[in-house]
């Protein structure tokens, strides 16, 4: 059995961007989990793994932190489950892909949704959540909130090549959904999970929808803001 360490929120959310890659990888394997939730304050519990971020993963003996290492080692190890690259050109664009969503989308959707985040952390995370992202927003939570329909904006500006893409193709990954879906997904599903706004238009949206219902529609029936 695996075991996933990932942050947990209110009322049992899971809303680590990097631990959703992680768990669609594991789905996409049907790899079974346990996750263990953990506060994003609380270093102590994930000193083991030799880093302060989550996702990370056990299996067996193996510990493996940082999702994008945690997805070659998926495939590496279970080589004969569905494959989430589709071979070593597969790995490397998808390796690009990663660089990029984490570069492009990551801090532009945080801008839209942080505030409503906060309201869903764990109490004991509020204080840290809130000056850790007041440090990386350069701004209050209070800005934030009321600067939401600019940095909505921008967000959709940066999302319009993928918009294209899914004009084009069903996947991100082309004919088949893979790990290429997931890292997308998992910024969307961040949303999902902590802030009770739309942030998302079509065709993205029923490209989202697809992710939602795959693997028996594991990403969809869990708690959401
Ligand atoms: N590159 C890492 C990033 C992991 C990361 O930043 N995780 C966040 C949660 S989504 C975290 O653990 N943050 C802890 C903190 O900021 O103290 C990965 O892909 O796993």
């Amino acid at each position: 059995m695996i075991t996933l360490w990932e942050l947990g929120g209110r009322n049992g959310r899971r809303y680590s961007l990097f631990s959703w890659r992680t768990r669609m990888a594991l789905a996409h394997k049907s790899l079974a989990f346990e996750s263990k939730p953990v506060c994003m304050s609380d270093k102590a519990v994930i000193a083991f793994s030799g880093g302060k971020t989550v996702p990370i993963v056990k299996d067996g003996e193996t510990v493996v932190r940082d999702s994008w290492k945690i997805a070659e080692y998926l495939e590496d190890r279970y080589p004969d489950a569905p494959t989430l690259f589709g071979g070593a050109v597969g790995r490397g664009v998808t390796h690009a892909f990663n660089v990029w969503v984490d570069r492009a989308l990551v801090l532009p959707m945080l801008a839209v949704i942080v505030a409503d985040v906060h309201e869903r952390v764990e109490p004991a995370d509020e204080q840290y959540f809130r000056e850790s992202m007041e440090k990386i927003l350069k701004m209050t939570l209070e800005e934030a909130r009321n600067r939401r329909a600019d940095a909505m904006s921008r967000l959709t500006r940066t999302l319009e090549p993928m918009q294209a893409l899914l004009k084009r193709q069903p996947w991100i990954a082309g004919a088949q959904p893979a790990y290429a879906d997931y890292i997308l997904f998992s910024i969307f599903q961040w949303a999902r999970v902590m802030s009770p706004h739309p942030a998302i238009e079509n065709p993205l949206l029923e490209w989202f929808e697809r992710v939602l219902d795959l693997h028996g529609s594991f990403a969809r029936n869990v708690p959401v803001a």
